[in-house]
């Protein structure tokens, strides 16, 4: 069995349960990303080594923001302009003749700004501990090297007080297909560093290792430099002996353009004949964890079937009243508040609620597509409505269960029995076939 039918087989599994929902649409997103081939490359490291100025060397242009002290505040996907339009026709009006640039925020509303206003946005200088709440910012430009699915992503120094304030680098380092991990010849691999690769390579299907600033010192330096690096990572990323031999370290200098050149031929040779091998790895990866959460969840799930009555009782007494409460607030809504935003508000409060009260993760999917358009109150008071009465039918399904006879119960905990077990046997199949140590 292949990755993209592992991948279906869990989706499959995912939809015979009302609790597994969310796994059940990150599996399609998987599967979906397997299908279109889009690949997602992260430049990831600690801050100042350079990552901004090198993704502004590869597009060619200093689109981005960089500085001596640190700048990237936010994470930003930068995607062909040509390649975002097959995907989501008419956000690229203008696109072809430069780039075009759109704000997400927090609250789930996005915004259209000129490129050479995003330092606004992305930079901690001016948008300080992130007041504007940018959660992400998307980039569309006509860069050669992005051509044919490629997204290209910069993100905020790994340990800076600001990797904090948006989405972290560990956060979008599982989000990613391949990872450009950048170190800078003007100081040694640190702790967070360290700590950072050992986690990360659980998640990314492929790495490459950049040593920046190489205009800095002078042949026999960089050697010396590059030997330590190398021992390190050899330590750090487990490789075997094949591996440690085929570890490539790239001297480059994003700031002169040295080196560049050979970093972006080698991704693209790698995506021309080993893409696929990439992304399966990668959402191999990814499925696993998602398949471990997952266990663990329906576990607690099994806990609540097993909780004593008077406790159950009483905190499904509680939840349902939070849902009362909250299905009376929908009318005294004002008119012009940002409805969209609220709608994902009131699904956060939820899934607070939920873990809080049981002990389970009850997630909601949040279109950031959706939350971009504008939502009259109708349509708000109808969603929110459907979304309490969809967590409330889960809640009383519960209850319901723990109402009847002992023998429903047990047959009830049963199946949640079989699927733990089925996932196992997905979990050992992705194991084996990607040779995950
Ligand atoms: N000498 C030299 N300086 C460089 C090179 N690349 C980047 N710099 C400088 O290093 C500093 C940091 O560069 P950035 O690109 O902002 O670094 P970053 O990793 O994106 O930093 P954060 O976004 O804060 O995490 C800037 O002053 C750059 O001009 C290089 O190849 N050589
Ligand atoms: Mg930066």
């Amino acid at each position: 069995m292949n990755i993209l039918e592992t991948t279906i087989k869990a989706q499959e599994l995912f939809s015979g349960f009302e609790l597994c929902r969310l796994q059940e649409q990150e599996a399609q997103v998987l599967a979906d990303r397997l299908r279109s081939r889009k690949i997602t490359i992260a430049v990831i490291g600690q801050f100042k080594r350079g990552k901004t100025t090198l993704i502004n060397s590869i597009l060619g242009s200093k689109l981005l923001p960089v500085g001596i002290v640190p700048i990237t505040a936010a994470i930003t996907r930068i995607e062909h302009a040509a390649d975002a339009a097959q995907t989501a026709a008419g956000t690229t009006d203008g696109a072809q003749t430069g780039a075009t640039a759109t704000v997400f925020f927090t609250n789930g509303l996005s915004e259209q700004v000129p490129v050479s206003d995003l330092h606004e946005y992305i930079s901690e200088q001016e948008n300080h501990d992130n007041e504007r709440g940018v959660a992400e910012v998307e980039l569309l430009t006509d860069a050669e090297f992005l051509k044919g699915g490629l997204t290209l992503v910069d993100t905020p120094g790994v340990g800076s007080v600001h990797e904090q304030n948006s989405k972290s680098a560990m956060d979008f380092a599982r989000e990613s297909d391949g990872v450009i991990f950048m170190l800078s010849v003007d100081s040694p691999l640190n702790q967070i560093e360290v700590d950072f690769l050992r986690k990360v390579r659980r998640f990314a299907g492929k790495f490459y290792f950049a040593v920046n600033k190489i205009d800095r010192v002078d042949e026999d330096e960089l050697e010396e430099y590059l030997e330590y690096c190398r021992s390190l990572i050899v330590g750090i990323m487990e490789l075997d002996d094949e591996e440690a031999k085929a570890l490539r370290l790239l001297p480059i200098s994003a700031r002169k353009g040295t080196g560049v050149g050979e970093l972006t031929e080698l991704i693209r040779e790698d995506l021309l004949t080993r893409g696929t091998e990439i992304m399966e790895r990668s959402v191999g990866l990814k499925l696993l964890e998602i398949l471990n959460n997952t266990r663990s969840q329906i576990s607690s799930y099994r806990e609540v079937l097993k909780m004593a009555p008077n406790v159950f009782n009483r905190r499904f007494k509680e939840m349902s009243l939070l849902l009362h409460d909250q299905r009376e607030q929908i009318d005294s809504l004002e008119e012009g508040t940002y409805l969209r935003a609220r709608l994902n508000e009131e699904k956060a409060l939820l899934t607070r609620k939920v873990r809080e009260l049981f002990g389970i993760e009850y997630y909601y999917y949040v279109d950031r597509e959706d939350a971009a358009e504008l939502m009259d109150r109708d349509e708000f008071a109808a969603e929110l409505t459907a979304v309490y009465d969809e967590l409330e039918s889960t809640i009383n399904s519960i209850f319901m269960y723990k109402e009847e006879n002992a023998y429903a119960v047990a047959r009830r905990i049963e199946d949640l029995n079989i699927l733990i077990h089925d996932m196992r046997k997905l979990t050992r199949q992705i194991e084996r076939e990607l040779a995950v140590k």
